[in-house]
């Protein structure tokens, strides 16, 4: 039954049929079908939206749409997934790079360490090398987040690396990316920490770094 509705919020996702999407996802939750699924679900749905936009079936517009869709299941979801309020177990800076507006990955991310007990520290999209190192002087964080969706950003994770070398900050932080069309191969290249697939993993990697960083200072 739950594969079942899964599909059908996957479907009406990719229909960009917000009324029935809705209506999915309250039923999954009705029927104890795990936040964690649906929105795997909505993120396959999303990623056969992208390929319809590829093959020139759908438009930016639609894209938007499809964007707005999966903001109201996560303003659905996002307190099924909340824990207590804990004493933070980390403190994570995080944004989507300069020159890059996408933020439904990051955003859930975002959510993910928070419901996980992560203090975060969202600095949005389009984020400059500058406002990265700005934030890392600030709120001295443990770790710096950058995400990616477009293959001519990502490039512009190095540039925040190198920033943060540049002010001698880059020893205090671990660094994560993720997005996807990055590998761990490119955070290698540009001298990140770790590379996150996806939300679920990002929280595992945080975990880990925050425990190298302490066991380092
Ligand atoms: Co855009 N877009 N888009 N888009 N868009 C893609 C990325 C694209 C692949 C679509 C396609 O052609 N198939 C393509 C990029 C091609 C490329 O670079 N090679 C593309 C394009 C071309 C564009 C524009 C240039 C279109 C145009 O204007 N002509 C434009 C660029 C704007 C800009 O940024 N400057 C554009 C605009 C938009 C919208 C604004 C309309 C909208 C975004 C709305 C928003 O985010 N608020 C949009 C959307 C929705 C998409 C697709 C369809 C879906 C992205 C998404 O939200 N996925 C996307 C197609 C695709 O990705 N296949 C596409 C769901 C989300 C949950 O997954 O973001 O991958 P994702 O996040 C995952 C992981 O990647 C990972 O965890 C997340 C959860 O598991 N992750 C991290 C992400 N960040 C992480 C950080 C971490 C760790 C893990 O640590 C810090």
């Amino acid at each position: 039954m739950s594969k079942e509705i899964l599909n059908s919020i996957k479907e009406s996702l990719i229909n960009l049929d917000l009324d029935r999407t809705i209506d999915f996802v309250k039923k999954a939750i009705e029927y104890g079908v795990k936040p964690l699924d649906i929105i795997n679900s909505m993120a396959d749905g999303m990623k056969v939206v992208g390929d319809m936009y590829e093959r020139g079936d759908y438009f930016v517009a639609d894209l938007i749409v499809a964007s707005e869709i999966f903001k109201e299941v996560m303003d659905i979801l996002e307190p099924l997934i909340m824990r207590e309020k804990l004493k933070p177990i980390g403190r994570v800076v995080i944004g989507t790079v300069e020159g890059d507006i996408h933020d439904i990955g990051k955003n859930l991310v975002a959510t993910m360490l928070r419901a996980n007990g992560f203090e975060v520290i969202d600095l949005g999209v389009d984020v400059s090398p500058q406002k990265f190192v700005e934030a890392v002087k600030q709120y001295k964080p443990d770790i710096v987040g950058m995400s990616a969706l477009l293959t001519s950003t990502m490039i512009n994770m190095k540039k925040v690396i190198e920033a943060l070398v540049k002010e001698g900050l880059r020893d205090k932080v671990k660094v994560i990316v993720g997005g996807a069309p990055l590998t761990e191969k490119f955070a290698k290249e540009i001298g990140a920490d770790a590379y996150g697939e996806n939300a679920v993993i990002a929280v595992d990697i945080c975990r880990k770094l925050v425990e190298e960083l302490h066991k380092s200072r």
